[in-house]
Order: C-alpha cells, then sequence, then structure tokens
C-alpha cells in the first residue's frame, strides 16, 4: 500500500470516529475482562446500541474488552468510585465488595441455567440490586455465565480423591478458597490475567471455569484435562457507576436500564451457543472431557462451606427461597 493510500484511510477513519465521537454528548467507559465476540462483551455492545439509538446518538457506551481498564476487582471498584462508568463481571469478583453476593456463589446452589434465570430475574434478583445500590453500585442486568468446572495440567480428575493436594486458581474471595478446602485441594486465588502463565509455569496445576473462559482465555492448551463436575453457576452482573447513573435524567435511566435487561435476553442466548463451540473446539484441539463422573461426593463435600456462610436466619431463608424456586 502507498503512503499516500494509508494516509488517506487514517484520514478517513479519524473523520469517522470523530463524527461519531462528536455526536455522543456523554461517553460511557465499560470494562470486560473478556475479548470481542465474547457473549458478555457483544451484550454489552448490542445494549450500547440501542442507547445510541433511543437517545439518538447522545448517549454512547464504549465497550473495553480484553481486560483493557484493568483486572475485573480493580475495575469494580473503579465503577464504585466512578472513575469507570461500567463494569461486567462476575459475581465471583463482587464478594468482598458486595457480601451479599457470597450466598448466590455457593457451590450446587443453582440446579441449572434455567433455574438460575429464573431466581435472578424475580424478586430476589431485585432485592440483589439493593445491596449493590448500597455499594454505590446501579445493578443493570445479569447475565449468564454457565456452569464452573475444574481443568488441570496433570491428570484426569475422575472424583474427588483425585483432587487431593493439587493447586487451583480461583476468583479472590473466600466462598471458593473454602471451597477448595472442603475438597482437600489447595486454593490460590488471583486474578483471572494471570492463569494462563501460572499455569503454564506450574506455579498452578489448574483452574475452575466454564468452557467459555476455558476456550478464549488459551488455559485449554495448558491444562488439557477437563473434569465436568459443574460446582459453581455464579450470575453475572452488568452495573453502573452510582456516579454516572445519578447524571443520568429519569428519561435516559430508563432507556439504559431497558437497553442492558434487553441485551441480557441476547446475551443468554449467545451463551448457550458459545458453550457448544467452545466445548467443540476445545475437544478438537486435544482437551480431554471427563464428563462421566458421579457430582453427588463432590455436593455432598461442600456441606461444611455451607455451615459457614448459611448462619443467619435470613441467610437460611435465602438459601431457601432460591432452592424453592421452581
Ligand atoms: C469468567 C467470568 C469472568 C471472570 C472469570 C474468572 O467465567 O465471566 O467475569 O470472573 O471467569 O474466573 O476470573
Amino acid at each position: 500500500m502507498t503512503t499516500t493510500t494509508l494516509a488517506g484511510l487514517l484520514l478517513s477513519a479519524a473523520l469517522v470516529t470523530g463524527a461519531s465521537a462528536q455526536n455522543c454528548e456523554l461517553t460511557l467507559r465499560s470494562s470486560d475482562t473478556h475479548p470481542d465476540g465474547y457473549p458478555t462483551v457483544e451484550g454489552v455492545k448490542a445494549m450500547a446500541e440501542e442507547v445510541k439509538e433511543k437517545t439518538d446518538g447522545r448517549i454512547c457506551i464504549e465497550v473495553f474488552p480484553s481486560a483493557q481498564l484493568g483486572e475485573e476487582k480493580d475495575t469494580i471498584e473503579q465503577t464504585q468510585f466512578g472513575v469507570i462508568d461500567m463494569v461486567r463481571a462476575s459475581f465471583g469478583t463482587f464478594n468482598d465488595i458486595v457480601p451479599d453476593t457470597q450466598l448466590f456463589s455457593l457451590p450446587y446452589l443453582f440446579r441449572s441455567e434455567q433455574h438460575m434465570h429464573k431466581v435472578m430475574d424475580g424478586p430476589i434478583g431485585d432485592e440483589l440490586g439493593e445491596a449493590f445500590a448500597e455499594k454505590d453500585l446501579v445493578a443493570l442486568a445479569y447475565y449468564d455465565g454457565g456452569a464452573r468446572s475444574f481443568y488441570n495440567s496433570q491428570k484426569p480428575i475422575q472424583s474427588i480423591e483425585d483432587l487431593q493436594g493439587m493447586k487451583f486458581r480461583v476468583m479472590q474471595n473466600d466462598v471458593f478458597v473454602d471451597m477448595m478446602d472442603a475438597l482437600g485441594a489447595n486454593a490460590t486465588p488471583m486474578p483471572y490475567g494471570e492463569v494462563y502463565s501460572a499455569i503454564q509455569t506450574g506455579v498452578i496445576d489448574g483452574a475452575e471455569n466454564n468452557y467459555p473462559s476455558y476456550d478464549s482465555s488459551g488455559h485449554a492448551e495448558v491444562a488439557k484435562y477437563f473434569t465436568l463436575d459443574q460446582h459453581l453457576m455464579v450470575p453475572e452482573l452488568v452495573a453502573m457507576s452510582k456516579m454516572t447513573w445519578d447524571k443520568l435524567s429519569p428519561e435516559d435511566q430508563e432507556i439504559v436500564l431497558t437497553a442492558a435487561q434487553n441485551s441480557a435476553v441476547l446475551e443468554r442466548k449467545l451463551w448457550a451457543e458459545q458453550e457448544e463451540a467452545s466445548r467443540a473446539k476445545v475437544e478438537e484441539a486435544g482437551a480431554e472431557i471427563i464428563a462421566d463422573i458421579d457430582k453427588q461426593p463432590f455436593i455432598d463435600a461442600m456441606a461444611p462451606v455451607y455451615e459457614k456462610y448459611v448462619t443467619t436466619p435470613e441467610a437460611q431463608d435465602l438459601v431457601q427461597r432460591i432452592r424453592d424456586t421452581e
């Protein structure tokens, strides 16, 4: 390509960007740890489209994928302080910041993704919104994050006995550390972005996640044994900074909320497709999926975790209400 053509292209690109940026009276920055194309990223992008359209281009949401704005925990804190306007993250990372999310991160609490959606879309999800608000976060929509399972670089894990003494990365919160203790394994809490090299260099034996993350993070390349024990089903959240929210008119708040909720419908659809696609992809690339395992011993082993976290009558009541949701 000649310099003239390249310069011409750059100029027109600048004009296009400039033109669209000029129309935006307000540009909101939204963070995601996942790369472009991942269901959560595409969900927030669809939300951005709807908001832009309904505000005649006044409000623009720019999604920064691949942890460009930082690791999840940092970006949640930055959202609380209004440095970032929005964040999409797993409840697991919110646990220390919004303790009410802990109960939603208990192993084997949700029976299925449908059960999780039913709970989050009903009164329980609304009540939890208040807990986020107290921490300067506005819960806009609950996304799907599927079921998380263990994977490692060492051996096929068929049972709890196989996990004994192995080292697994978990998200940075106590519930997951206690979960690993209950299983007789060692937990190493660390940010998502550090997991690949930690497995590669043998600092840890493995981690736990859903198929799409196992695939898109490249973890499948360094930890080929994936055991489908599905110990965790953790909702994911799209949250807005309370500071940003308060700057919006009630009409714009309504537009933003509706767009977020519509995006959850899309994200859940994309999620189901991505789970299938990622499973096929990792298998093709040589991952060994251990699907035929007895989950009951894993479920039974979690009793101490429930004893530790479900202590107050309120917590017991909430867990019961979640279980009773049909
Ligand atoms: C993914 C989740 C991310 C992040 C990651 C992790 O499944 O979508 O938000 O929490 O897991 O394990 O840190």
